[in-house]
């Protein structure tokens, strides 16, 4: 095995061209193994492979600065730094993390995982080394892809990149697509060049012919840009968009061609300010399920049994149960659209797309344009539904709030993933977007604690004159433990008791409720409410819960400003001398990744924890 042999990046720098390729099937083998057995991104680490050990093999990581976008490509990168032995622990608790992290390498920079970001970072990164003088000695190489070129902060990176003339090297690792094809006029356009066989013929042409030169003919770095740009503008090159803002570019290049990139890579670095390379690499490679993944289910492999096989179709789901009520709530009202960034898949909306593809927008990675562009839609008599991961909302905080809530349109947030989610660590949990959205004046937020309620509540969230944010978490879809569900924006008393009552949101009503059974052998009788809407709150419910001697809310969200504070506030409001109130939830804290189970029973959310809260706040206040 070579890929033991390699300690850091230094050790790639001794490699033949043939031993390179022997290493990356060596790394292919490592990461489809690991990722089919634990879960991980499979299509774009696969397709990083070759980039991934040019740039180590030109750059000089610790000293120069790899930095890459959303950082879900950096399985080769973490081989080649010295990780090989981490990856049985792939996503696992107390394991390695599927992203760059900083406490396991000094190799690793930025672990925030949300897209985008990274041209920024490379921007703040290339200011300080100005600063400090260093950027003489310290190179910086920033890698997005063609899908994180959709979000508009790599415009803003770029474009001050660009006005600031800074010196960083941007890897545009284009694979032509994102979960789903990318939706971008740019990527288009540069896609476009890329398949074009003439350019790339014409390209290896002049460089052989230049090779055949020697050192004379190889030109000045000046005049080979010089030269592939009269070439470029001779294939009538759309890619002056980047030179237009101050960004020099170069390519495209073969992506799984390692000397190839070398060269490129070289060049770039020599250059005194912004440059793109642009290789043009395959999602999947090595792999083929991966590279024709149609249904987006190996860019994120989900493990689904420990026996589970590649494409084995996953448990139905509460996406599925969205899904359906979308898609039979658009049949009977043709105002109904959905928007995803870049997500179709995951969120569920592939259906929709298919039934409805006049009314289904993919905006790119995008989530604030997806929403400001659902208010225009709103504004202009439809209504959209916009499906994004509870995470990833947090990123469109500012346009939910003023561009919809503000003018009071009727948009709805179907807020996949909520709640702790678990193997994709602190970036990827949903613990924020209760707080959010029952901040915004006006905003109708309903949690489901089951599929069948899902079902029920996005036919009556398309009803609303107004914004209204559903969310549901992660995974097999829980059933109503009594097979009912409820009704208008009322809560639904599940359990009666007159020792505490527990006011539990979405799917926290299963372990409250395996609580309150717990309690009861303890002879301690609780109510249990499934509070289902949030806000407004239902009164009936207030009043009922006020006649306890303890009202313990409970919710998979921070606890601070989340859905607890605002039943305390809301109980404040009716009844001074309200009982205690026990607001149970998640701490302000990144929460490290672990199975959700786990997680939650860590954090006292489970059944057992539930029940020793409720007899310690009932023991404390006798
Ligand atoms: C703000 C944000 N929205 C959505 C995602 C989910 N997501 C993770 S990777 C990805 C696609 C990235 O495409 P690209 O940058 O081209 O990389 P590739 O996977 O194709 O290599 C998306 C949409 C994210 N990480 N961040």
């Amino acid at each position: 095995m070579l890929l033991e042999k390699i300690g850091s990046p230094a050790d790639l720098r001794r490699l033949r061209p043939d031993q390179l390729t022997a290493l990356a099937d060596e790394i292919r083998g490592v990461i489809i193994e690991s990722v089919t057995r634990l879960g991980g991104h499979l299509g774009s680490n696969l397709g990083a492979v070759e980039m991934t050990l040019a740039i180590h093999r030109v750059f000089e990581s610790p000293k120069d600065i790899v930095l890459w976008d959303t950082g879900h490509q950096a399985y080769a990168h973490k081989l080649v730094t010295g990780r090989q032995q981490d990856f049985v622990g792939l996503k696992q608790e107390n394991g390695m993390s599927g992203y760059p992290s900083r406490a396991e390498s000094e190799h690793d920079w930025v672990e925030n995982s949300h897209a985008s970001t990274i041209l920024s970072y490379a921007h703040g990164l290339a200011t300080a080394l100005d600063h400090s003088g260093e950027t003489k000695d310290r190179r910086i190489v920033a890698v997005v892809g063609d899908g994180a070129m959709t979000g508009g902060m790599a415009y803003e990176g770029l474009n001050n990149l660009g006005h600031s003339g800074r010196k960083v090297v941007i890897v545009l690792n284009d694979n032509g697509r994102s979960y789903a094809p990318t939706i971008s006029r740019l990527s288009t356009e540069i896609s476009r060049l890329r398949l074009r066989p003439g350019y790339m013929n014409l390209r290896s042409k002049v460089a052989r012919r230049l090779d055949r030169l020697g050192a004379v003919g190889r030109l000045a770095d000046a005049g080979w840009t010089a030269l592939t740009t009269a070439i470029r503008e001779a294939a009538a090159d759309p890619v002056p968009f980047f030179e237009a803002l101050g960004v020099r570019y170069t390519g495209p290049f073969d992506g799984h061609d390692v000397p190839a990139m070398e060269e490129a890579l070289r060049h770039a670095a020599s250059y005194n300010g912004p440059i793109v390379v642009h290789l043009r690499t395959e999602k999947g490679r090595g792999y083929q399920p991966a590279v024709e993944d149609e249904e987006q289910r190996l860019h994120d492999f989900k493990v689904v049994s420990p026996s589970a096989q590649v494409n084995t179709p996953a448990p139905a789901t509460w996406t599925q149960a969205f899904t359906e009520a979308l898609l039979s709530a658009a049949e009977s009202d043709e105002r109904v659209v959905a928007l995803t960034a870049a997500m179709p898949g995951p969120t569920g909306l592939l259906p929709f797309q298919a039934r409805f593809p006049r009314r289904f927008f993919d905006v790119g990675i995008a989530e604030q344009h997806a929403v400001t562009a659902a208010a225009g839609m709103a504004m202009g008599g439809l209504r959209p539904v916009v499906a994004v991961y509870s995470t990833f909302f947090s990123r469109a905080f500012d346009q939910a709030n003023l561009d919809v809530g503000l003018h009071g349109l009727p948009v709805v947030f179907a807020l996949d993933r909520a709640g702790i989610t678990g193997d994709d660590g602190p970036s990827h949990h949903g613990v924020l977007d209760l707080a959010l959205t029952l901040a915004i004046p006006g905003m109708t937020v309903m949690a489901p604690s089951s599929a069948e309620e899902l079902r029920v509540m996005v036919g009556q969230a398309l009803a609303i004159e107004g914004p209204v944010s559903i969310r549901w978490p992660k995974g097999e879809g829980h059933t109503a433990p009594d097979g009912e569900t409820g009704s208008g924006l009322n809560g639904r008393k599940i359990r009666h008791g007159d020792d505490a009552c527990i006011l539990a949101v979405g799917r926290l009503l299963r372990p409250a409720l395996e609580a309150a059974e717990e309690l009861a052998r303890r002879g301690i009788e609780t109510s249990v409410w499934d509070v289902r809407v949030v806000k407004p709150l239902d009164e009936a419910m207030l009043a009922d819960a006020v006649k306890h001697p303890l009202v313990v809310t409970v919710e998979d969200g921070v606890r601070v400003g989340g859905a607890g504070s605002h039943i305390d506030a809301a109980l404040a409001r009716l009844d001074e001398t309200r009982p205690p109130v026990l607001t149970l939830g998640t701490p302000l804290e990144f929460i490290p990744q672990a199975k959700p189970a786990s997680i939650l029973a860590r954090l006292g959310l489970d059944g057992a924890g539930i029940a020793a809260s409720v007899e310690k706040a009932l023991e404390a206040s006798r």
